[in-house]
């Protein structure tokens, strides 16, 4: 791992110096602010962007089921190249789907899933891998469906039994608190609303007698603002677990793919897409994962909160993508 020390004056302008000197997968693993100082520490991993830390399901080799079938390479590189065009997935990634593709090409048919599940780390069993061990902490752009993902994944948990312990941070949104607390009221559980709660929270779950699943939900961000940069710094400072991005699956990909560097830095790990009912195209979502290797952990398709939230794996995905 290789590891370097960058000194700033703001958030933005170390941020900044990080990316041009270790590259677009750097992480942030420390942060100290000195006399109006931010020092950075990052650092790279040699294979960063394709470390997956959850259990990723990578379609069977064999698998060459469903509708994304051919009877010859060419014809399944043209579906690649045309869904890559449809769904506006940049020149990267097509070449990446690919080159990976051409493994499958000594069986026939040929199939196009197991090719996708190689380059995008799909995990349809996130939370029931998860643990009360970990706390979920929902991160990402305003508007994104963080408040909604958090309601939907405590009803999940409710409804298999587990207890569940839920805190706001988003004091700012007008209207925010009363959002969550009117979802849960239906679930009769509380809501613990700001700051103050979070150092406990996340003592609960250090310890091994804990059986709550600590759902922290966080006012939307705009990482082009330097105040809100600032609260995601801070914020990863008092946190030390990964953090879960909620992301539209409606954003377009330049900026989901922008959007998902600058979390990353901060130890965004896993990814929930929503809007999947809002959209036919689904590009921003893949290269937002596939840029930063983030685990597409869950999907949602309503605003619903018993419309729940569904595991995504390669086979669904593929459905998605291909033309109607
Ligand atoms: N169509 C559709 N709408 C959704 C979905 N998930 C959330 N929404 C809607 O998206 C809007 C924003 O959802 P919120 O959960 O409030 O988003 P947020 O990220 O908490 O927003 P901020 O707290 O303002 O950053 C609401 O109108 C939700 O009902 C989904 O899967 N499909
Ligand atoms: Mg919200």
């Amino acid at each position: 791992m290789q590891q370097t020390k960058i000194t700033a004056p703001s958030m933005s302008q170390a941020l900044a110096k990080v990316k041009e000197t270790l590259g677009q997968d750097a992480i942030i693993v420390a942060t100290e602010e000195h006399q109006g100082q931010i020092t950075l520490t990052a650092a790279i991993e040699d294979n960063a962007s394709s470390s997956p830390r959850l259990k990723t399901i990578e379609t069977p080799r064999r698998t060459v089921t469903g509708s994304a079938v051919y009877t010859n390479p060419l014809e399944a590189i043209k579906a690649v190249c045309d869904i890559c065009d449809e769904h506006q997935l940049g020149y990267n990634f097509c070449e990446q789907w690919l080159k990976e593709l051409s493994n499958d090409f000594i069986v026939s048919p040929i199939g196009i899933t197991r090719s996708l599940s190689a380059i995008i780390p799909f995990c349809p069993y996130w939370l029931d891998e998860t643990s009360p061990k970990q706390p979920i902490i929902l991160v990402g752009p305003q508007g994104s469906g963080k408040t909604v993902t958090i309601a939907k994944i405590a009803a999940i948990l409710l409804s298999q039994k587990r207890k569940v312990k839920i805190l706001t941070l988003d004091t700012i949104k007008a209207g925010g608190i009363s959002q969550l607390q009117s979802y849960l009221d239906s679930m009769k559980q509380p809501l613990l609303v700001g700051k103050q709660h979070l150092a406990e929270a996340l003592r609960r779950c250090e310890d091994p007698r804990n059986d709550e699943f600590v759902l922290i939900d966080t006012p939307g961000l705009n990482m082009l603002k330097e105040e809100d940069q600032s609260f995601l710094y801070h914020f990863f400072q008092e946190v030390n677990y990964p953090l879960t991005l909620v992301l539209a699956a409606d954003m377009n990909p330049v900026d989901a793919e922008e959007v998902a560097r600058n979390y990353y830095f901060f130890n965004t790990q896993t990814l929930i897409a929503t809007r999947f009912d809002a959209t036919k195209h689904y590009g921003g979502l893949l290269s937002a994962a596939h840029t930063c290797g983030l685990q597409i952990a869950a999907y949602s398709d309503s605003p619903a909160i018993g419309d729940g939230l569904h595991s995504l794996t390669a086979e669904k995905m593929i459905e998605y993508l291909l033309p109607k």
